[in-house]
């Protein structure tokens, strides 16, 4: 409807726990202070902070994998995350704002319930340099920010996690990857999401493969779920995130996908996750993020029937 339409809801999510470094839980208030509300509010939406979400915290869970930490910590949040996204989603579109990549194991969740009530398939496009597709076994460096996509694939080993609407790899594209372990290789072999990584991007172009992702979505019917990670961008325009990875995408690519992404009209929801402010020089990385934002809801320099050439 309408109102679902016109209204963004921020979610706050100042998870932390998803790896060793701290400082992801000063990102929902970084975007804020760069003005995330002030530039959805100016694109015409009626904009809703719902604040910031603490994790619903259970029992104690046991890992046979001795490296994973932030276990009980990252199930709370997901619980938490789930529930309000799936709300958010009835108001209208959510804007996850992270926190850690282990966010969206929650975030992602949520919006499965609510497609899965709709009956419409959920499809999820993940711009990072990381392929986030360990599970609780595969993992070594124990980060569960690395896990969100092999929990919606429904992969086992999630003992602790509740059950969700599972994603198959089918509908999952990645774009922007250049950072991926072995095992995370196999993985995505073995269940087939789209692999866009850079050398794609520098043969292709972004355009071309995410236009082929967004044809997918379109003729499915499907919901779109976004997932940024501060990292698909290039270290030298944005500093703050604690796994930087040389080569990622640069200012213009990022808008043309964010373009492109509006244009579509398909996105539902949003993931802005892995800002740490305090690597931050200025306050640069996180107003990017909120221009990116921007485009993605629409803002442009001109519109396409003005610029036409041709
Ligand atoms: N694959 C590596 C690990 O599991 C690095 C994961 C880093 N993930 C993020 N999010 N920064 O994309 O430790
Ligand atoms: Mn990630
Ligand atoms: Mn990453
Ligand atoms: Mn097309």
């Amino acid at each position: 409807d309408t109102k679902q339409n016109s209204t963004c809801v921020l979610i706050g999510a100042p998870i932390d726990c998803g790896k060793a470094r701290a400082g992801c839980l000063m990102g929902p208030d970084a975007l804020r202070t760069a003005g995330i509300a002030t530039a959805l509010s100016e694109l015409g939406f009626n904009v809703e902070d719902w604040g910031n979400f603490a994790p619903d915290l259970g029992p104690e869970v046991a890992c046979d994998n001795p490296a994973v930490h932030g276990l009980r910590e990252t199930i709370g949040w997901a619980t938490a995350l789930r529930r309000e996204g799936a709300r958010a989603m009835e108001v209208g579109t959510p804007i996850f704002m992270g926190g850690d990549h282990a966010m969206s194991l929650g975030s992602v969740a949520g919006v499965a319930d609510y497609a899965e009530r709709q009956k419409r398939p959920l499809f999820l496009l993940w711009l990072d340099a990381h392929t986030d597709i360990h599970t609780l076994a595969t993992t070594t460096s124990g980060n569960l920010h690395g896990t969100p996509v092999a929990y919606a694939m429904g992969l086992a080993g999630f003992e602790g996690f509740a059950p969700m609407p599972t994603i198959p790899g089918a509908q999952i594209c990645y774009l922007g990857l250049r950072s991926v372990d072995a095992s995370e290789r196999a993985a995505v072999g073995e269940h087939g999401p789209t692999a866009i990584d850079m050398r794609a991007i520098d043969e292709y172009g972004i355009a071309a493969p995410l236009e082929a992702f967004l044809d997918q979505v379109r003729a499915a019917n499907g919901l779109l779920h976004v997932s940024l990670d501060v990292d698909f961008l290039d270290p030298s325009i944005a500093p703050a995130v604690g796994t930087t990875v040389p080569g990622g995408a640069t200012v213009r690519e990022a808008h043309l996908a964010m373009e492109m992404l509006c244009d579509s009209g398909l996105m539902r929801s949003l993931d802005l996750v892995e800002l740490n402010p305090f690597l931050d020089d200025r306050g640069r990385t996180a107003e990017l993020m909120v221009d990116l934002t921007a485009s993605l809801f629409g803002r442009r320099v001109f519109d396409r029937e003005t610029t036409r050439y041709s």
